[in-house]
Parts: structure tokens; sequence; C-alpha cells
């Protein structure tokens, strides 16, 4: 029993490297106004659910002197009825930052909510939050130790047992085992440590297969996706069935609504080099079924994130690989655009990081980054300025999307894919459901109704890890799309 106890224990030793809402960028970062006050807000999603999620807010303008959070389901009768929220710690050292811990107690959909006081009165706003259980907890190393200790002295007792039950059971007290009785006694233990052998191994073999169903059912993963090439340009994308999505369906209801006015973000990344790229709009053909006529496309492998977001806000990115071949095609048109990264930023000393990029139409972007290096869970607001041929402020940009300018950020071994927005990394979809005015949600709504824009976009984000990442950042300029790719190297 002890035995099945520790393999119970040992078996949660695994880890599952997928994360939700994005590729290995659990993190969600907003930058957006609560009332008057302008906040960059940072929560760390818990690893394991129930867990707790650390929130970190900014004032980034206007005085704010409290914060009140609170977590609250995203959609249904959960996301009513507020419990009591907690006030958020202010830091001594620093007036406008303040922090906070939520318990999130379920995977889905959630938003935390909050209140916020200062000089200007009351503002409030909500963040979404998509909670979903990444890894189990690991034993603890004294309690594996103890454990296995107590397996080897159960282990050895019992064949000691046997051993000595076969040897001396049948003896008069004070007498010596005869030779015959010894050798009993050694058969009957190799006999139960053959036995005890084959329990411990076949128990471990079953604890494997009933951990790993469970995972099956508490671990995130986005569904599985195949994708196909039919009728020499049709791609074809065909989700596969997700237990763990269809356990939390009230939660997350799985119909998939659009997102800045599509139903799914596909993104075909050229491999080995990332350095094509498409940014495409599949219709929904069926429940499970996306297709897109495909543009122009060139012959080679392609990393595939599809993002697509769900009703009450949850969004999954689908991963697949495929090798294409030739695909002929019209260049992409309306919403779709390609990159074909021919040009990159001009220095690429990765200590002097790249800042500037100059297109062939002789218009400039820059990265300001005032020359700082970027280190890994640092929430920042990454910002890129764009000049015109002559050297002036772009004064031609337009909303793509309805948004300033979108941002995929890819980690080149590809464990992290973000989409990123300057309202922050979570799905415009999911910010307006909880705005609940379909026409207001984010800064960049409220920008697309400001003329002109910007000559800037910003997006606040966090690289989750160290390694070297690319930048695509999208806008519009002048009716078409302009597509800039960037590189970094993130330190620890
Ligand atoms: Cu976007």
């Amino acid at each position: 029993m002890k035995r099945a106890f520790l393999l119970f224990l040992t078996a949660c030793v695994f880890l599952v490297p997928l994360s939700r809402a994005h590729v290995g960028s659990p993190d969600v970062f907003y930058e957006g106004m609560a009332g008057p006050y302008r906040l960059f807000v940072t929560v760390r999603t818990p690893p394991m659910v129930p867990g707790i999620a650390e929130v970190e807010v900014r004032a980034l303008d206007g005085n704010v002197t409290d914060i009140r959070i609170v977590p609250l389901r995203a959609v249904g009768e959960g996301s009513e009825y507020a419990p009591p929220s907690d006030r958020m710690e202010r830091s001594q050292a620093d007036a406008q930052y303040f922090t906070g811990k939520l318990w999130l107690m379920a995977s889905g959909a959630w938003q935390v909510r909050m209140e916020v006081f200062g000089s200007q009165g009351k503002g409030e706003t909500a963040v979404p939050v998509p909670a979903a259980a990444r890894r189990t907890l690991r034993m603890q190393k004294n309690t594996g130790a103890i454990l296995l200790g107590l397996m080897f002295l159960l282990v050895t007792s019992l064949i000691a047992i046997f051993g000595a039950a076969a040897r001396e059971s049948q003896l008069e007290p004070g007498a010596a085992p005869s030779t015959p009785q010894r050798r009993r006694g050694r058969i009957a233990m190799a006999l139960t440590a053959a036995a005890l052998v084959a329990v411990l191994f076949l128990g471990n073999m079953w604890w494997d297969a009933a951990a790993s169903g469970r995972a099956d059912l508490m671990m995130y993963k986005p569904p599985p996706v195949e994708v196909s090439l039919q009728n020499t340009n049709d791609l074809v994308l065909k989700m596969g069935f997700s237990s763990w999505h269809d356990r939390r369906k009230e939660m997350l209801l799985n119909k998939i609504i659009p997102d800045h006015g599509h139903l799914m973000h596909l993104f075909l990344i050229g491999l080995p080099n990332l350095d094509r790229f498409y940014h495409l709009h599949p219709d929904q053909t069926a429940a499970d079924t996306f297709a897109e006529r495909l543009p122009a496309v060139s012959a080679g492998d392609y990393a595939v994130f599809a993002d697509i977001v769900r009703e009450s806000g949850f969004p999954d990115t689908m991963t697949a690989r495929m090798t294409l071949p030739d695909v002929p095609g019209n260049p992409p048109a309306s919403d779709d655009s390609e990159a074909i990264v021919t040009y990159l930023s001009e220095a690429s000393d990765a200590r002097q990081p790249a800042t500037g990029l100059t297109l062939p139409d002789h218009s400039r972007w820059e990265w300001v980054r005032n020359g700082q290096t970027i280190h890994a869970r640092q929430p920042m607001l990454l910002r890129f300025r764009i000049f015109d041929k002559d050297g002036k402020p772009a004064s031609d940009l337009e909303p793509y999307m309805g948004m300033g300018g979108h941002l995929v950020i890819v980690k080149r071994d590809l464990t992290v894919f973000a989409h990123v927005h300057p309202s922050g990394s979570m799905p415009m979809a999911a910010l307006m459901l909880l705005e609940k005015e379909p026409a207001g949600a984010g800064k960049e709504m409220a920008a697309m109704h400001e003329a002109p824009m910007p000559p800037e976009v910003t997006f606040p984000y966090g690289f989750p890890d160290s390694g070297d990442y690319r930048l695509f950042v999208q806008v519009k300029r002048n009716g078409s799309v302009q597509t800039v790719a960037f590189d970094t190297h993130v330190y620890p």
C-alpha cells in the first residue's frame, strides 16, 4: 500500500510543456484605462490550478492611491456576483506600483476586475485571464526520499519474513535449521523478491497509465489540428477532439467567436529561418473545420499557428507543421498579409540591440528601447516609431483590423508564440466581452476614431524566458499592410 502511495506521488512528477493562449507565454499583459487612470497590468497565471495568480499594476498616469481586485468567471453566473475584493499592496519605494495575489479555483476563462481610486475619483476595468493547469507540482525531495526508504524497508522485510517462515517455521525452539531448510529459505526469499519486483513493475505501469489519463483531463492542451492542402491551394484545417475542452464546455463555451473581425487568425511562418510570414484568415466551413484559399506561397516547411477565441473569451493557439509545394495564387488581399524577411535591423550585436530599419520604400522604423537589454519576465512597453521617406513621423497609419498594430512574437526554437495588440496579450474579443459594449473596447478602438493615428505603436508584453526572438510588427499604411521584423536576445 505504501508503494502504491509512493507510485501515486512519483507519477505526479511529469511536465507538460504547453501553455494556453499563445504558446509558451502564459502571463497576461494589459495596457488600458480604468476610468481616468492609465494602467499597465501584469497577471502571472498560476502553473497549477487551483493556484495563485500574481497581479502587478503600474499606474502610468494619474495619481492612484488604492486598487482593489477580485477574480470572477468571465461568463455565466459566476461572472455576476463578486465576492469581497482584495486591496492591492502599494509599493513603499514606488507609489504608483501595486501588487496583489488572487486564487483561481478552476481552469477556464476568468477576469480580474479592478476598482481604482485616486485624485480623480474612482475608475474600473476588467482584464481577461485564461487559467489552465500547465503542470503538476513535483514531489518534494525529502518526501520522496522518506517514501523510497520505507519502500525498501517493506520489501526487504517481506523477503526476510517469507525466508524465515520457509526456513524456521517447522523448527523446535532453539534448534538450528538444517542445510535443506536453509536452501528452502533461500528459494522462498528469491521467489518473494521476484514476486515483489513484478508487483512493483506492474503497479508502476498501472499508475503511469492512470496518471497520464488524468493529465489528459487536467492539463491544458490546445485542440489538435490537422492541416492539409487540397485542390492546389485550399488550405484545410480540421480541429480534433479535446477532452480538456469538452469537460469545460460550460466555462469556455465551445462556440468560436470572431476576434478583430475574423474567426481564425492563421500564421504560417517559414522554417527554419522564420523568414516567410503569412497572416491569413480562414473561414469556418463546419463546426470543426476552417478553410483558406491560399495566396501565392513559396515552397518549404512551415510552422502553423492558428488562433481562435471561445465564446467565453478563452483563447486557443493550435499548432502544426507542414511542408508546402510552391502554391500558385494572387498576392494576399483584404486583411491577409505576407512578409518575406529580407531586411532586418541594421546592427546585430546582441549587446547593442538593433533598433533601426530602413525599408525599400525608404521609410524607416525604429524600435525605441534606449539601449536597454531585455530580461525574461520583465513587463515592458515595446514601442515602435515609423518615419516616412523624408524622415518625418509617418502620418499615413490606419487601423489594421481595428487596431493600431499587430505584433507576433516567435522564439527561434518555436517554444514561444504570442499575438499581441496595443491593449495587450489577450484577444480583443475577450476584452470586448468584459466591457460588454461591443463598440468601445480598448485604446485602439478609441484610436480608431481619432484621426490621424500617431506614428507610433506600443505593445505591453514580457518575454517568458531567455533566448532569441523574432518580432513581426504589422501596421497598415495608406491602404496596405506593412510588416517588419526585429530580432532580439532576451537575457535571464
Ligand atoms: Cu492581431
